[in-house]
């Protein structure tokens, strides 16, 4: 009996495959078609490039701007299929899978600055959370069998006991991390109760010289670069004590892919497991700039002074502040190592290096 079933489904699979070559052979549809939403930020930019090379064809999702937002994907633009959509419109996601007929997607399109999304809750949570909810039923609704990334976060841990794995509880402490529950649960239900090959990946922070101007790893490196060349006088920030584990985007968009390529789908934690403060991670860039500083002060009144002469490099301000902080997130991706054979390569030094020379040749 045993045996009878596997010839069976021997011949089911080996089908399969023949029609699927035939239907590619016919259609001259030689690659896999990937859907990116949110394909213009630091993490589309990362992926686009690693589905190409590895022979995807590519599709990605924008809002209708006026300016032109694809200035990362500039070299590959060419390689590009871009299909305007927006999480906000359930219409329009569902033209765009029924258009695309996506092999794999990769939910990138989110409002995904933390600090932002006490001032604009309400739409925070529409894109983030309900919007996922619209893209999950058209994918259900018109492209069943596609595979499905949902970008997730460790913001959603909020303040649970470090370092958070998969088994440690939510505990939001933003609307961005609010929106994003809203998604992950979204995609448990499609995934247990409708059998979408849907995934959450928890990801912590991941930087790169890509990373937008208004995060704390970017301002940093820029700010420091701009009081070496005496373009700005001081940089200013908020809590210096909050802990990150800060990775490379360029590790964590091959983690995404691997989530996709698995037998059975399962949500994953990527992280680098190594964790640093924002202070620390000011001391590591003013350093690699061969202007050390020292710390002096406390709380809102801290400072951070050049050795060499005294001045004041860095001061705080209340205005950076969150209206309720994570304090401390650093990351277990052991089953992610276990399962996926994923781990974080590039370090924090390594990062800090490239993003400095990313931007010191944006100011030759
Ligand atoms: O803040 C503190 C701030 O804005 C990091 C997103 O990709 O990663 C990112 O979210 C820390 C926070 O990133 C400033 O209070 C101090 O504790 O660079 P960030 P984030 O909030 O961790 C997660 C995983 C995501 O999912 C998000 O989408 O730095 N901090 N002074 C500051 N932060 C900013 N932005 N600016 C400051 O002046």
């Amino acid at each position: 009996m045993i045996l009878y079933f596997a010839v069976v489904h021997w011949c089911v699979n080996t089908l399969e495959y023949k029609l699927r070559f035939l239907s590619v052979a016919f259609s001259g549809e030689w690659m896999k078609k990937a859907l990116i939403t949110g394909i213009t930020g630091q993490d589309g930019f990362y992926l686009t490039k690693l589905l190409l090379d590895k022979g995807y064809s590519v599709h990605g999702m924008r809002q209708a701007l006026a300016h032109d937002d694809r200035v990362h994907l500039q070299d590959m633009l060419g390689d590009i299929s871009f299909h305007y959509g927006d999480m906000s419109d359930e219409a329009s996601l569902q033209r765009v899978i029924a258009d695309v007929q996506p092999d794999e997607i990769y939910n990138l399109a989110a409002q995904s600055h933390v600090g932002i999304s006490f001032s604009m809750p309400e739409y925070t949570k529409n894109v983030n959370g309900h919007g996922v909810e619209k893209l999950l039923r058209a994918v259900y609704e018109r492209a069943p069998k596609c595979r499905f990334y949902q970008a997730g976060t460790s913001e959603l841990f909020g303040n649970a006991p470090a370092p958070q794995n998969e088994n440690s509880p939510f505990t939001p402490e933003s609307p961005y991390a609010e929106g994003k529950l809203i998604a992950h649960n979204a995609v448990l239900n499609y995934r247990k109760a409708k059998g979408l090959y849907a995934v959450n990946g928890i990801l912590f922070n991941h930087e790169s010289p890509k990373r937008g101007d208004d995060f704390v790893t970017q301002k940093i490196v820029k700010g420091a670069i701009a009081l070496k060349q005496g373009r700005q006088t001081c940089l200013t920030l908020g809590n210096l004590d909050a802990q990150r584990d800060w990775g490379h985007a360029a590790d964590y968009v091959e983690g995404m892919w691997l989530m996709l390529q698995q037998d059975t789908p399962r949500d994953y934690v990527l992280a680098s497991g190594v964790s640093c403060s924002v202070r620390l991670f000011v001391e590591d860039v003013f350093a690699v700039l061969g202007m050390p500083i020292k710390w002096q002060g406390n709380g809102q009144e801290e400072q951070g002074i050049f050795l060499e002469n005294g001045a004041v490099a860095v001061n705080i301000s209340s205005a950076f502040y969150r209206p309720s902080e994570v304090h401390v997130l650093q990351g277990d991706a052991s089953l992610a190592k276990r399962d996926l054979g994923w781990s974080a390569q590039i370090s924090r030094q390594n990062l800090i290096n490239e993003m400095i020379a990313a931007a010191l040749g944006e100011h030759q």
